[in-house]
C-alpha cells in the first residue's frame, strides 16, 4: 500500500509506483525514498504495475527498463493509451545507455530517464520535477472541469443550460431506443412574465425564475432532466415515464407555482406557468422532434387560457 500520507502538511498528496523486477534495486529504491514525504508502491513485473497502475491511479511511474514480462516500453505506452483519464509522469529507470533506445522511450511517452546505477540524490530531485508537473497538470486538470461545469450551466439558476440538455437528451433517446423505455419532455413558460418583470422589476422576475428552477429540482429525480431553455422558458425530461405518469409530476409543479405566494414591496404576487407535454410513443422520434411536439402543445396551452398542461397530440387537460 501507499504510505498514510495523508495527514502530511507539507501540502499536496502524490502517488508514486515503482516497477522494477530486481530485488536489489528495489531494495535501494525503497531506500532512496525512506524518509519522503510520499512512499512508493512496488510492483515486480509489467504485469503487475499495471493492474496497480488501473487500481492506485499513481500521479508518477518510475519504470525499470528490461523486466521478464513487459518491457518499460511497452509498460509506458500502455499507460499511456490504455489509461488516458489523468496525466501520469513516467521516468524511466534503465541501465541502457544507448541514445537511440532512450529516445524510444520517451517517443513511448515518458517523461524523463535516469541510467543505473543512479544517484539516490537524483532520483529523487526528478521526481520531485515531476510532482512540479503533476501539480500543474492537476490545476489545470481541476480548472477544465469547471469551465466545462459553467458552460453547461445556467448562471441564475443554477440549472443545466440548452447544452447540457441537449447532449443529455440525445444519449437518452438512444438508449430509450435501444432499451424500448418511454421518455416524456414537457416544457415550461412562465405566463405574463414581461408583465410581472414590468411591474415588478427585473430582480423580482430573477427572483421567480429562481423559485420555479427549484421547484424543477425537487421533482426531478436523479435519472430525469431538468434545465432553462433561455429566458423564461424551462424543459423537465422524464425517464422510463408515460405520458400518464408525466401528467401527474407536471401537475405537481403547475400546482407548487400556481400555490406559492411572492411578496414584492406591499404587493402579495402569484404568478403561473403553462406546460407542453409530448411522451415518445412506438416509433420514437429524435429528442428535438420530441420538444418540438411538447413546444406545439405548450403553444395551445398558452393559447386556451395558460396556467395549464396540453399535451402532444391533443389530449387537453384545461386545470383551472
Ligand atoms: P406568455 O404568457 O405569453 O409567455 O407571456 P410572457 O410575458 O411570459 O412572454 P414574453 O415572451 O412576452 O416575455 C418574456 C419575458 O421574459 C421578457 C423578458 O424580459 C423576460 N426575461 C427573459 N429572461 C429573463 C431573465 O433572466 N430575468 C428576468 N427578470 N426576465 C427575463
Ligand atoms: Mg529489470
Ligand atoms: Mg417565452
Ligand atoms: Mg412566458
Amino acid at each position: 500500500m501507499f504510505c498514510d500520507n495523508e495527514n502530511n502538511s507539507v501540502g499536496e498528496i502524490f502517488k508514486l509506483l515503482i516497477a522494477e523486477d530486481s530485488r536489489v534495486y528495489r531494495r535501494l529504491l525503497e531506500g532512496t525514498f525512506a524518509k519522503q514525504r510520499y512512499c512508493p508502491l512496488f510492483a515486480e513485473n509489467g504485469r503487475e504495475a499495471i493492474q496497480l497502475f488501473a487500481h492506485h491511479q499513481p500521479d508518477l511511474v518510475i519504470t525499470d527498463w528490461i523486466m521478464p514480462d513487459l518491457t518499460g516500453l511497452e509498460l509506458c505506452r500502455r499507460m499511456r493509451t490504455e489509461f488516458q483519464s489523468s496525466y501520469v509522469y513516467i521516468i524511466i529507470l534503465t541501465s541502457n545507455t544507448d541514445k537511440r533506445e532512450i529516445s524510444a522511450g520517451l517517443a513511448a511517452g515518458a517523461d524523463d530517464y535516469l541510467t543505473k546505477p543512479f544517484a539516490p540524490e537524483e532520483l529523487r530531485a526528478r521526481v520531485e520535477v515531476g510532482f512540479r508537473v503533476i501539480s500543474f497538470h492537476r490545476q489545470i486538470e481541476a480548472k477544465t472541469r469547471l469551465l466545462e461545469q459553467l458552460a453547461l450551466t445556467d448562471a441564475l439558476t443554477g440549472l443545466p443550460n440548452r447544452r447540457a440538455i441537449e447532449t443529455w437528451g440525445i444519449k437518452e433517446t438512444a438508449g430509450a431506443v435501444r432499451h424500448s423505455f418511454p421518455l416524456s419532455v414537457a416544457m415550461a413558460d412562465l405566463d405574463h412574465f414581461k408583465r410581472l418583470n414590468d411591474n415588478f422589476g427585473h430582480e423580482s422576475g430573477d427572483t421567480v425564475l429562481k423559485a420555479f428552477a427549484q421547484i424543477l429540482k425537487d421533482n426531478c429525480r436523479s435519472s430525469d432532466m431538468c434545465g432553462r431553455i433561455g429566458g423564461e422558458e424551462f424543459l423537465l425530461a422524464l425517464s422510463h415515464v408515460e405520458l400518464k405518469g408525466a401528467l401527474v409530476a407536471v401537475e405537481h409543479i403547475r400546482e407548487s407555482l400556481a400555490n406559492r405566494i411572492f411578496t414584492f414591496g406591499n404587493h402579495d404576487v402569484v404568478t403561473t406557468a403553462s406546460f407542453g407535454i409530448a411522451t415518445s410513443g412506438e416509433g420514437l422520434p429524435g429528442f428535438s422532434q420530441l420538444i418540438a411536439h411538447a413546444d406545439k402543445a405548450l403553444y395551445s396551452a398558452k393559447q386556451s387560457g395558460r396556467n395549464r398542461i396540453v399535451a402532444a397530440p391533443g389530449i387537453d387537460r384545461p386545470v383551472s
